[in-house]
């Protein structure tokens, strides 16, 4: 049995239960708030981390490959090599390229703190040279990657609302507007699985708030 460690208002665990729960690959949540993580498990102690039968993997986006390829049921990924490049490179894109970058601007954006002028300067250069680029890769038809749904879609759905609402709150302007992302949201948020890890996330960041207002 797997066991996903994190906690349900981080996107990066999203991100992988979703992936988990969308190819009915059987798991066992494990609550793990940041600083209380298992070390071995995740060295730089950031959440998630997947405990498998043969030990522990951190980052997300090996975590997908690892579970794409020991339970190829319902496939994340296309057969076609080439068409799997273009899921990967759509993954990659929202991880490295939008989410990292618009990470930089959460603590102003969503809990209480102050951002620099010169890092949202930086930031907002960076951001705006970033959905360029992914609004020429992604296609939105309906999924991110095209007909099917892909891990690419796991990242989309936990990523985009952050960079959307981050960037909103911090510059009054939704960078991500020209895309037909609340669509697309509406779309994935139909599906049953997608609606318990937001049903899960929810409850979660009402914990999270709470523990971090009574620190
Ligand atoms: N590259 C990592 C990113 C994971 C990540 O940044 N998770 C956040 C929570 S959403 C975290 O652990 N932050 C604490 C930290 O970076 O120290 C992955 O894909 O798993």
């Amino acid at each position: 049995m797997l066991t996903l460690s994190g906690f349900s208002a981080s996107n990066y665990y999203n991100k992988v239960k979703l992936a988990l729960l969308e190819k009915g690959v059987p798991f066992e949540e494990e609550l793990a708030w940041l600083g209380a993580t298992d070390a071995a498990a995740s060295p730089l102690g950031k959440v998630p981390y997947l405990k498998t039968p043969d030990g522990a993997v951190c980052e997300s986006a090996v975590m997908l490959e690892y579970i794409e390829q020991k339970y190829p049921q319902n496939p994340l990924l296309p057969a076609d090599p080439f068409a799997a490049a273009k899921v990967r490179e759509l993954a990659l894109f929202l991880d490295l390229h939008l989410e990292l970058v618009a990470r930089n601007l959460y603590p102003e954006a969503f809990f209480g703190g102050k951002v620099s002028d010169s890092v949202k300067e930086k930031v907002g250069a960076q951001l705006e040279k970033n959905v360029a680029a992914f609004s020429q890769l992604v296609q939105f038809s309906p999924f991110v990657a095209g007909n099917n749904l892909t891990l690419a879609d796991c990242s989309a759905v936990a990523h985009l609302p952050l960079v959307a609402g981050a960037t909103k709150v911090v510059y009054g302007r939704d960078f991500l507007a020209a895309l037909p992302v609340r669509d697309y949201l509406k779309h994935m948020g139909e599906r049953p699985h997608m609606q318990k890890v937001n049903a899960d996330r929810k409850a979660n960041m009402e914990v999270m708030l709470a523990r971090m207002k009574a620190k």
